[in-house]
């Protein structure tokens, strides 16, 4: 799989002018968007990673084989970040919703260690409300012992009504599930 960094992009002024169907990936802060799309992309640090939330504070274009994009965006539900922050970030990702005419599906990330809250309940009833195919991906699998695994996809798929066979469990540091979504994505693009 090949990928590159295209831009990174504030407003609509700045987003790619590309043809390609765009993928987004969404959660919370810090639930692992950028090591997921690391992973998935078999590369170190295309996306970047942080310790602490709130890493991603721009609209991040990759393309991947000629043919796609994948997009990493901020993390919802960060209380520590300063209210004209929120706000702006809010508005940045609201125009590309509502706007990006090449958004095709969201990969909506969930902590399988957690049930899912309430801002994970609202971005999925928001989603499936603009009827905009959803992938849940449940990270950080290798923190859930073995034998919880299914039981924590379970809860994650009552929560949100998502069936349980949409829910996608990985673990970025292991690199595992990923073929299993990788599959899912090529199936939603028609490629
Ligand atoms: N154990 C484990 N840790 C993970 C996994 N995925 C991400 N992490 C860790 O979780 C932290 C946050 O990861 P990021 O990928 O930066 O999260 P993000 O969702 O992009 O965060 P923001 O950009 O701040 O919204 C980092 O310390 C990662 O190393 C995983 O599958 N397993
Ligand atoms: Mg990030």
């Amino acid at each position: 799989m090949k990928s590159t960094f295209v831009t990174s992009a504030i407003n609509a002024s700045q987003w790619p002018d590309s043809q390609y169907p765009e993928i987004v990936v969404v959660g919370r802060s810090n639930v692992g968007k950028s090591s997921f799309i690391n992973a998935l992309c078999n590369r170190k640090k295309l996306a970047y990673v942080g310790n602490t939330p709130g890493k991603t504070r721009l609209i991040n274009f990759f393309e991947i084989d000629e043919k796609w994009m994948l997009v990493d965006v901020p993390g919802y539900g960060f209380a520590k970040m300063s209210k004209s922050m929120l706000i702006q970030m809010g508005n940045m990702m609201e125009e590309y919703f509502s706007q990006r005419k090449q958004l095709k599906a969201v990969i909506s990330l969930v902590d399988a260690r957690h049930e899912p809250t309430k801002d994970d309940k609202e971005m999925i009833a928001s989603l499936k409300a603009n009827e905009i195919p959803i992938l849940v991906v449940a990270t950080k699998i290798d923190k859930v012992s073995k034998t919880k695994r299914i039981k924590a996809c379970k809860t994650i798929s009552q929560a949100l009504q998502i069936p349980l066979k949409s829910i996608y469990p990985v673990s970025s540091t292991e690199k595992t599930g990923f073929e299993q979504v990788l599959e899912k994505i090529y199936e939603v693009l028609e490629i």
